[in-house]
């Protein structure tokens, strides 16, 4: 399929407002002939230090923006360590740059991100964060034959599309909602299982596989509520949880939500066990929720920094150059980033259709452990950790794969 046809698939597959402002930026594109140009462009940066630009796309304002800026600063600390090594691509030097784009977490503004870097031509795509933004965003990279990794955006569909140019460096959701579930029966022995998410493709996504994984071990789901990621009102779905005296609550959604979940279930005075998955073990909960945030458990992806041999230098490296402590996802933003540089210098070429060979058969120790990708992009042996807090700060309880 041409890239016009998949932006035109891609926009009516996403969900409606801004509908008209995207289709109107598409058609300039297009009446200029832009996406006619790649294999020009990309072939013209043969003399001379060779510029690699990386494009960045992910929330960096709105609702979802602390978990854009923290993958954006793991991207560019990448990138100055590339290029304070003097890396060279094949006989050039090479120079990397990042090309940051908020799409505010909206799919409409994912799609329209993803043709405006396929029309920059950059040599590499890093994103998105949601799921729900990176599932159509992907089919425009693929068209455009650029490599778009994942360092956050978990739906399984994202790599399970057949596509050449989508990567993920992070454990999808299978294995992390599969490990929840297993766990929640086999080892927590919970006996009434009630589930809520947030409609997005990644929360929505995680609470099905856990649904039915726990049901796969013998588990009994008592309750299957949502609320919109939009709302913090959670006052009708606590109450059927609460009358069908669920002991365990496992919610799919971010950290927003959940430490609003958690606050309602306190004042509710509720039995069951808060268990998140993705995107909810980290400070912004724990700011959030206050002290009805205690004992609440959460599944992330990977295995604590803290454990991992380039860990500590990484948290380091990230306080100095920015001022703060990592959020959550920086380590796999870094490691994305790096996935790329790794497999241009070993192809010897930025140039998208010879190093995606490289990338492909990529094995490198990153910083949240061991890149390598299966033959359809996710990662090798994702692994999970379990964390629980206590005393106000995340605690890891246990890693399940790797
Ligand atoms: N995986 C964490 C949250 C982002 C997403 O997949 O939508």
């Amino acid at each position: 399929m041409s890239l016009a046809a998949t932006l035109r698939t891609a926009v009516a597959n996403a969900s409606a407002t801004r509908l008209t402002t995207l289709c109107g930026t598409l058609a300039t594109a297009l009446a200029l002939g832009a996406f006619g140009t790649l294999g020009v462009s990309r072939s013209a940066q043969a003399a001379g230090p060779l510029s690699v630009r990386v494009g960045f796309v992910s929330p960096l304002s709105g609702d979802y923006a602390n978990y854009g800026r923290d993958l954006e600063n793991g991207a560019q600390l990448a990138l100055d360590e590339a290029n304070a090594q003097n890396l060279r691509i094949g006989d050039q030097p090479a120079h990397f740059e990042l090309v940051p784009i908020d799409d505010r977490g909206d799919p409409r503004l994912g799609v329209q991100a993803a043709a405006t870097l396929a029309n920059q031509n950059v040599n590499a795509v890093v994103g998105h964060f949601n799921s729900g933004t990176a599932i159509p965003a992907s089919r425009v990279y693929e068209s455009a034959g650029i490599p778009m990794i994942s360092p956050a955006a978990t739906n399984p569909v994202i790599t399970s599309q057949g596509f050449a140019n989508t990567f993920m460096v992070i454990a999808n959701d299978a294995q992390n909602a599969g490990v929840a579930g297993a766990w929640a029966v086999e080892v927590m022995k919970a006996k009434r299982v009630a589930i809520v998410d947030d409609r997005s493709a990644f929360g929505q996504g995680e609470a099905d596989v856990f649904e039915r994984t726990v049901r796969e071990h013998g588990g009994n789901v008592v309750a299957r509520e949502f609320a919109e990621s939009v709302s913090d009102d959670f006052g009708p779905q606590l109450a059927k949880i609460k009358a069908a005296d669920a002991d365990l609550l496992y919610f799919g959604g971010l950290a927003r939500q959940g430490a609003a979940l958690v606050k309602q279930m306190k004042e509710r005075s509720m039995r069951a066990q808060f268990v998140a998955g993705g995107g909810v073990a980290n400070a912004d909960f724990i700011q959030a929720a206050g002290a009805a945030g205690e004992g609440a458990m959460a599944w992330e992806y990977g295995r604590p920094l803290a454990q991992l041999p380039d860990g500590p230098r990484f948290e380091q490296a990230y306080r100095s150059r920015f001022g703060s402590n990592v959020l959550a996802y920086a380590p796999f933003g870094y490691d994305a980033a790096w996935a790329a540089i790794h497999a241009m210098v070993n192809a010897k070429s930025a140039k998208p259709d010879v190093y995606r060979g490289a990338l492909k058969m990529l094995s490198f120790d990153g910083v949240t452990g061991r890149i390598a990708f299966e033959p359809d992009g996710s990662l090798k042996n994702g692994a999970s950790t379990l964390w629980q807090v206590k005393k106000g700060v995340w605690v890891p309880v246990t890693t399940r794969g790797g």
